[in-house]
């Protein structure tokens, strides 16, 4: 593809109108951007989306499973189709470039394509996924999941904390519960060619280097954690400090034991506690029970397990001495996943023809791409974050990033089509 400096002037700008377009849609009520999925704003959002889709000439077919696939015809609609996509769905509070960068950045990659006079040979599918944030129901990557057959019947009967099933919540979201199953891993009827997804890098990595381009090298696994301390709640009054079996200052502890772990990674390892419960929780009362809900990633699977091993024996003999014991639910969340070799080094041999800096990142955060990869060989292209701030209202990143990101990705796909193992 050539670099026609005319064409590619008008990148920053198309992205940047359609930044503002989809920012415009958020919850009110919630500080910074709220689209959380199944919400309303979340709603007018993806009609939003598709009617984009089919202004950049995508035939926009809505699958079983609340994706939404806009097509774009290839010469040859029996070979394998070319993937691309993110999500636009948010956390509570949280941003306007994570994931919408991937979609929109996509959309402008069609528009590229098609100024260009460049048919692909192969279909090119720009999927929004559906419900890529963590949420209420502890499932992220809905969407993705269901296209790669990983979503079950179990998962639709998950509830959330008011009791809802996630299966009714796709229904009254106007999504068939059983179409999503029946739909789930149509993908894997279809076999694919190759995913590539553009996303912000979500943490420092790139600002600090100064580098416009991360070709990420692996997607960090997930481990959470929901630990429940036991102690005994007795009158805060009366009950002598050395008698009691406080369970919040045994979690308090296992916060700290979580912080440490984190800390203690040889290559990427991260550990979060997020949330802790205290029961009964009244001034007067030493608290009986704390539950308590934490993460651990890292793209090295061994640390991540042995990682999961230290923290259990460590937070249980910390409670014992406290006469609080401890109950670990452990809940897989993604495994680690590698990015192809072959698709990094289309990704990064594309930057280098820009004549552009670029660097191997691994990525903290988790992406659709960590299960789009169990269908064909996956690549990541990242863009800075400013300050590596993300799942904020400060997060940022500059249009000329995401200009170079989406031509970075229009060319990939042009070199992917040629492709044909
Ligand atoms: O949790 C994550 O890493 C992603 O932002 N959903
Ligand atoms: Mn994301
Ligand atoms: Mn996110």
């Amino acid at each position: 593809m050539s670099s026609n400096p005319d064409l590619l002037a008008a990148i920053p700008e198309r992205c940047e109108a359609d930044l503002i377009g989809l920012s415009r849609i958020h919850d009110p009520d919630s500080e910074g951007w709220t689209r959380t999925v199944f919400s309303d704003p979340y709603r007018e959002s993806r009609e939003w989306i598709r009617a984009r889709m089919i202004d950049v000439g995508l035939e926009v077919h809505p699958d079983g499973a609340g994706n939404l696939v806009g097509v774009l015809p290839g010469r040859n609609p029996a070979a394998s189709p070319l993937v691309t996509g993110s999500h636009t769905d948010t956390v509570r509070g949280g941003g306007r470039f994570d994931g919408a960068v991937g979609v929109l950045g996509a959309l402008e990659a069609v528009r590229l394509l098609r100024e260009h006079d460049l048919q692909l040979d192969r279909d090119l599918l720009v999927i929004d996924f559906l419900g890529e944030e963590s949420n209420e129901f502890g499932l992220s990557c809905m969407g993705s999941r269901a296209l790669a057959g990983e979503l079950s019947a179990a998962d639709l009967d998950r509830q959330d904390h008011h009791g809802t099933r996630l299966g009714d919540r796709y229904a009254a979201f106007g999504i068939d519960p059983s179409g999503v199953l029946a739909s789930s891993g149509w993908a894997k009827t279809r076999a694919l060619h190759r995913y590539v997804e553009l996303h912000v890098e979500q943490g420092p990595l790139l600002e600090e280097s100064g580098v416009p381009i991360g070709v990420v090298t692996a997607i960090a696994g997930i481990e959470r954690i929901l630990a429940t301390f036991t102690g005994r709640p007795d009158h805060a009054g009366t009950m002598p400090m050395g008698d009691r079996r406080d369970a919040l200052v045994a979690a308090a502890e296992a916060v700290l034991a979580v912080r440490q772990e984190g800390c203690g990674a040889p290559v990427h390892g991260v550990a979060t506690t997020s949330q802790l419960v205290s029961e009964p929780g009244s001034p007067n009362v030493v608290p009986g029970r704390v539950r308590m809900q934490a993460e651990m990633r890292s793209v090295d699977p061994g640390w991540l397990s042995e990682a999961q091993r230290r923290l259990t024996e460590k937070i249980t003999l910390q409670a014992s001495a406290y006469g609080v014991d401890v109950d670990f639910e452990w809940s897989h969340d993604n495994e680690c996943r590698p990015a192809s070799p072959s698709v990094h080094q289309t990704i990064s041999s594309a930057v280098d023809s820009l004549g552009i800096a670029w660097e191997p990142v691994p990525s903290g955060a988790t992406h659709d791409a960590v299960h789009m990869a169990r269908l064909c060989p996956m690549g990541m292209i990242f863009v800075p974050s400013q300050g590596g701030r993300s799942h904020c209202p400060e997060e940022w990143s500059e249009l000329d990033h995401i200009a170079t990101g989406v031509q970075v990705l229009a060319m990939t796909l042009v070199e992917l089509d040629r492709t044909t193992d």
